[in-house]
């Protein structure tokens, strides 16, 4: 008979698991576009289209292949609207003998897939996604009886197992991490090479129009939308990586500089999210550029460890914490999210400039996402559920396996430490060292209280202070009270009060 295959929007690659070795003319692929996943968060308008656009393209590639593709619009008028209406549908249409599909990436999903063996007449299987080279029982495994999870020991099991940067079995170079070398502040006059753009082509057009006319409210512009939405463009955008930034990502992963949105990272993450490229391809590639002494070791290094390390590590943390996760509130921080997120309307520059990137683009770069608007929603003590879904929302390289770790454990400390040894918090003074933000900023980033001081600097203290019991054992912290405590009373008041009259000013996004 014939096997159902549904592939969900964000597994789009031609080897996936169950389209492998399938005989096409016994297999029904079904790829749905639903309301359900385009409105559980308001999506940014370019993450909708670049979905949409993105699937609708995996779509003709497969036909073209010679696959039967059912492919539900939209707009389709008998659209049920969810993953599992849209199946029952097809089972309908096509009695099959199987339904075969890889687990998806989001817990929600999992949670009503694993329904269908109930509702369906036939067996359903759910196929491990071995487009990670971790499996999710192999992080298990490793994780078992650790009681902190540090990706550091994690990403060197990985460097071990795919022998990426290894020699011998030792790690090229002599070491591990070189992310000491990885903290560079931004030169005066730097500049990278532009990335190359896609233009929006017949099939992108029509989803833009379609995107406008069903999500007119919706976050961002569509205007700039240039993502790669083919594997073949995703190649291209690739190799203008290798070829022109990859040596110098190392250096300046870190730094910030205002209206340069790129810098010298990848831009890959969509790509690599949707299915299109294959994370570990690219490592190979960058460990051949460092062997032709094409790219600097900290530059490769870093780059692998991003991909091997840290993506794979969220991806195992984010299925050991779930669904408790995205409830976690450990330094039960309430105040709602401010309204200048959406509107980027804000006087300190910093976050202005990472919220209009995110605006433009749907995508900001790890340090506008960690130091400038998680570390404003630590500090300011943002409810961790408001950020989730803000992030989960603006981002096109958003799905929730990989937002929520970097959001509520990295970020926002929400888990208690289990991700991170110490809140990633810090004072106006790291901006300033790693960006241009601060010179033309309205505030000052050197003064330390009153109206006119760099939010940052009050607020650092102000959550330190009333998060006292919860971070003063922490031995990488715990010595930042003893400075704390030398200061004079008068001092420390003025610190709490510029930081309250900061936060009491603060508009919510919504009514509560
Ligand atoms: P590069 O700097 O070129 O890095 C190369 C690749 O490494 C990325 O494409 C990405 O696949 C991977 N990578 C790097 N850092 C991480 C990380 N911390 N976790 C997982 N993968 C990583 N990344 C997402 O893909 N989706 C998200 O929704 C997301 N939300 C984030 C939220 C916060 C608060 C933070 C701090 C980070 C988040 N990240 C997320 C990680 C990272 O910021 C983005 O992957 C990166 O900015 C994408 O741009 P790039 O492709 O140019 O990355
Ligand atoms: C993000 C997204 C959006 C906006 N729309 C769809 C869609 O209509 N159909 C689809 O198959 N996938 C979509 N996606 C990606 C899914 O949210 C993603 O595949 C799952 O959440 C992974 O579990
Ligand atoms: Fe941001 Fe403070 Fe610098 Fe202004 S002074 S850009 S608010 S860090």
């Amino acid at each position: 008979g014939t096997v159902l295959v549904p592939v969900l929007g964000d597994q789009l690659s031609h080897s996936l698991a169950s389209l492998r070795g399938r005989d096409k003319a016994h297999t029904r692929v079904l790829m749905m576009e639903v309301a359900e996943e385009a409105t559980y968060v308001p999506h940014h308008k370019q993450k909708l289209v670049l979905f949409f656009s993105a699937m609708r393209h995996f779509a003709a590639e497969l036909r073209a292949d010679g696959w039967q593709v059912d492919y539900v619009k939209l707009d389709d008028p008998a659209n049920a609207g969810s993953f599992t209406g849209e199946v029952a549908r097809a089972v309908e249409r096509h009695n099959p003998s199987a339904i075969r599909v890889v687990e998806p990436g989001e817990w929600r999903v999992r949670a009503a897939m694993e329904k269908w063996a109930d509702k369906f007449a036939c067996p359903v299987e759910i196929l491990p996604d071995d487009r990670f080279i971790a499996s999710l029982t192999e992080f298990r495994d490793w994780a078992d009886g650790r009681k902190a999870l540090r990706m550091e020991y994690f990403y060197r099991e990985m460097r071990r197992k795919t022998g990426l940067l290894m020699d011998d079995g030792e790690p090229v170079g002599g070491q591990w991490n070189y992310d000491h070398d990885n903290r560079e502040p931004p030169k005066n006059g730097l500049s990278a090479p532009p990335r190359p753009l896609f233009a929006p082509d017949t099939i992108t057009r029509e989803v833009i129009a379609l995107v406008e006319a069903r999500f007119p409210g919706n976050f961002g512009n569509l205007g700039s939308f240039h993502w790669p939405v083919t594997a073949a463009q995703a190649q291209t955008a690739a190799h203008a990586f290798f070829a022109e930034r990859l040596a110098d990502f190392g250096q300046y992963q870190d730094a910030m500089l205002h209206g340069q949105d790129d810098l010298f990272h990848s831009m890959l993450s969509t790509s690599i999210n949707l299915g299109l490229l294959d994370p570990l391809a690219l490592c190979r590639r960058a460990e051949a550029e460092y062997r032709a002494g094409r790219a600097p070791l900290n530059s490769v290094e870093g780059f692998i460890r991003q991909l091997i390390g840290w993506r794979e590590y969220v991806r195992g943390f984010y299925w050991l914490t779930m669904p408790g996760l995205a409830q976690a509130n450990e330094l039960a921080a309430n105040r709602p999210l401010p309204a200048f997120w959406w509107t980027g309307q804000t006087d300190m520059r910093c976050l202005a400039d990472s919220i209009r990137s995110t605006h433009d683009n749907a995508h900001a770069h790890h340090i506008q996402r960690l130091m400038v608007l998680g570390n404003f929603a630590l500090l300011a003590g943002i409810r961790p559920q408001h950020v989730q879904e803000w992030f989960l929302a603006v981002y096109a390289d958003a799905l929730e396996w990989v937002e929520l770790p970097n959001v509520a454990a990295m970020a926002l400390y929400a888990d208690g430490g289990m991700l991170a040894s110490k809140p990633y918090a810090a004072s106006g003074a790291y901006i300033n060292r790693m960006s241009d933000y601060c010179g033309k900023c309205r505030y000052k980033v050197s003064a330390k209280t009153g109206p006119d001081a760099c939010p940052f600097n009050p607020l650092y203290w102000h959550f330190l202070h009333r998060n006292r019991p919860a971070l003063e054992a922490n031995p990488r912290i715990g010595r930042i009270y003893a400075t704390w405590d030398r200061m004079d009373a008068g001092k420390r008041a003025d610190y709490l009060a510029s930081a309250q009259a900061f936060v009491d000013e603060l508009a919510p996004a919504r009514a509560e």
